[in-house]
């Protein structure tokens, strides 16, 4: 692949134990480490299916930690967000994490079956965000336009199969979210939205806190509310991914934070698509007393 700054890379899915890795940027044999990791109480692990608020947790978890303080991130010039809470399965990320010292936080978009046994023994903490999959799905679809390490879909209609049928990295959303949730009182899981995130995000930044531990006054817990916004996320480069090189990120096809609303999907599926799409969720879902909102126009 010929990409912007001359950089000459080549990446392709890799189907690997029920998953699809990225090859060029994920190694199949690291992957499988991860499971063996040793876990301390303190490591937290955000989860996501790509696309459902990753970039936004890196920032609530840093704010978390910095106590609102948003010069603690702006501080590090040359260091985004992910640079301080990266993927654990990216290469050479679990040998970081090994010798990482505490807090250690690392965001993930594995499936629980590759992630360290020892989370199933309540060792360490897991937030687990989950965003409607519709909106997943069109998120996915821009991504797709600026992700150099990902294919271009022809069009929205190729890319819709291609979601439904999992053929793209991190493969099934069904299978992401119900594998987790089927797991989660083994583990100190949060299980939260995206949607509640975006509903009340003051509510959902404390549950967070509460749950990490965090002691926070009125007005650090305010802060961390108000420099994770997705208006005020977007001028911050640390945050935003704007530092992302061109190699990885194609910045001229669209911004990483590109929306950061509910319903989108409205904009982009045909109704046969919804229909479709509503007859799957329901026979995947059916066993899963998960709902979702569809919708900015339910909440407000
Ligand atoms: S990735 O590539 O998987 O790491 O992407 P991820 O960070 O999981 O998801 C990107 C989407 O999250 C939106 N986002 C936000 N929405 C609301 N508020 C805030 N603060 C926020 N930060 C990120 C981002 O805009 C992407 O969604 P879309 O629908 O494409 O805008």
């Amino acid at each position: 692949m010929d990409l912007n700054d001359g950089k000459t890379v080549s990446y392709a899915l890799v189907p690997h134990k029920g998953f699809n890795l990225i090859n060029g940027i994920h190694d199949p044999d690291d992957v499988d480490q991860i499971y063996n990791l040793e876990i301390r109480d303190s490591d937290v692990f955000a989860v996501t299916y790509p696309k459902s608020g990753t970039i936004w947790m890196q920032q609530i978890l840093l704010l978390l930690e910095a106590k609102g303080d948003v010069t603690a991130i702006s501080k590090h010039n040359t260091k985004s967000n992910a640079d301080c809470i990266p993927w654990i399965e990216l290469s050479g990320c679990r040998e970081a994490f090994i010798a990482a010292p505490s807090p250690r936080w690392r965001v993930t978009h594995l499936q629980h079956h590759f992630m360290p046994a020892a989370l199933s023994q309540r060792k360490g903490k897991v937030i687990y965000v989950a965003r409607n999959p519709k909106d997943v799905l069109v998120s996915y679809f821009h991504f797709h336009k600026v992700a150099n390490m990902l294919e271009t879909p022809k069009d929205f209609d190729d890319f819709f199969e291609k979601f439904m049928r999992g053929d793209v990295f991190a493969c099934s959303w069904f299978e992401h979210i119900k594998t987790w949730y089927s797991n989660k009182d083994d583990m100190n899981m949060l299980f939260i939205t995206y949607e509640e995130m975006v509903q009340d995000l003051h509510s959902a930044v404390r549950k967070m806190s509460l749950f990490l531990g965090k002691e926070l006054t009125e007005e650090q817990l305010a802060n961390v509310v108000k420099h994770s916004t997705f208006h005020n996320m977007r001028k911050i480069p640390q945050a935003n991914y704007e530092q992302v090189p061109g190699y990885l990120l194609n910045h001229h096809q669209g911004k990483f934070m590109r929306k950061g609303t509910i319903g989108d999907w409205k904009n982009h599926f045909t109704v046969a698509q919804n229909e479709r799409f509503d007859e799957v969720f329901h026979r995947e879902m059916q066993d899963f007393p998960l709902s979702f909102i569809w919708d900015i126009r339910d909440i407000e």
